[in-house]
């Protein structure tokens, strides 16, 4: 890894020149994300083949008088964090139904993205004005600290739509380890993991017909191509996907259709592509009760409850020190 930094001016820059110049390619999927990769992601979470959203949706809603229950044990104020949290489309069913019951929470709502989290803000105070709202904005990391320093009440953390799976279980470890550490001994995580199932339903809710994955994933290409002056020609990447039902690992790469050269601008990179070249881009781990307890386990957590959809393709569990 050859450190640009005297040339390079952000961190994303950075990580293209790393990824872009290793070997194998990679790039890293947090870079999907701009507001047309928002955007993308949306109409993902709408599409039938991705059942994700859909299944953590009935969970909730099936659950929520549980999950209620046990998010205010003790009739205590508490807070309710919320990580990664985008368009709150299914935080809203719990909200709604805490405040319908009057317990006494605050919500503190997480994202890389202002511009999401100002949606939400104002949307939540239109259609819920009893909950009491307040944003914070900046990475997973960036905002663990400022929430291990929150003191004032008991904290229930939210991370959903198994957005852990997009780290290898290393990373995911000392993930869950920095959010141990800021939990004290009543706090609780609430996540969601997609799981195990049929190989086919995993693959098609990545690679459907219509191509929205495919934008999604070259989304970062033309993200190059506008901020780094690159000149990337999408047609000539193919979107592939592989899941492997051993590992439980689904993993996205574009694909060289031919040799070719692509020159990167602001980097003064010329990047070279032998035919059928891959860029790998993205990890969706799928996971089963021995690997999130593993997890959990070396993280220093415990399993405290877990809820299921119908069809048991993903499920939330309940995570204490
Ligand atoms: C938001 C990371 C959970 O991996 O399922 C959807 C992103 N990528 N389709 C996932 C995604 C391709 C999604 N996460």
């Amino acid at each position: 890894m050859q450190d640009k930094s005297t040339v390079l001016t952000s961190a994303f820059e950075q990580e293209v020149y790393d990824g872009l110049t290793a070997q194998p390619k990679y790039l890293s999927s947090k870079y999907f994300y701009d507001e047309i990769g928002d955007k993308l992601f949306q109409d993902i979470m709408a599409m039938p083949e991705y059942y994700l959203t859909d299944s953590e949706f009935s969970i909730l809603d099936r659950h929520k008088e549980k999950i209620a229950y046990i998010f205010n044990f003790d009739k205590e104020p508490f807070s309710l964090f919320e990580l990664g949290a985008g368009d709150g489309k299914k935080t809203k069913i719990l909200l709604r139904h805490f405040s319908e019951k009057d317990i006494d929470f605050d919500y503190r709502p997480i994202d890389i993205s202002q511009n999401a989290l100002d949606q939400l803000e104002a949307s939540v105070t239109k259609e819920l004005p009893n909950v009491e709202i307040n944003t914070l904005q900046g990475t997973y990391f960036e905002t663990l600290a400022d929430i291990g320093e929150s003191h004032a009440k008991r904290k229930v953390i939210l991370f959903l739509g198994s957005n852990i799976g997009n780290l290898l279980h290393p990373q995911a470890i000392s993930f869950l380890q920095s959010m141990q550490e800021v939990l004290n001994d009543d706090d609780l995580i609430f996540m969601g993991f997609d799981q195990k199932k049929n190989p086919q339903t995993i693959l098609d809710a990545y690679n459907d017909k219509t191509g929205i994955t495919e934008a999604f994933n070259k989304n970062v290409l033309t993200r190059i191509n506008t901020e780094m002056n690159g000149n990337f020609d999408l047609d000539k990447f193919l979107h592939w996907e592989v899941y492997d039902p051993e590992t439980g690992t689904a993993k996205s790469y574009l694909v060289s259709k031919e040799k070719q050269t692509v020159y990167i601008k602001s980097l003064d990179l010329e990047v070279n592509f032998k035919a059928w070249e891959t860029i790998h881009t993205e990890i969706s781990q799928k996971y089963d009760d021995e690997v999130v307890s593993w997890l959990a386990n070396e993280a220093g957590l415990q399993i405290e409850n877990q809820f299921s959809d119908e069809h048991e393709f993903y499920k939330n569990y309940i995570f204490k020190k």
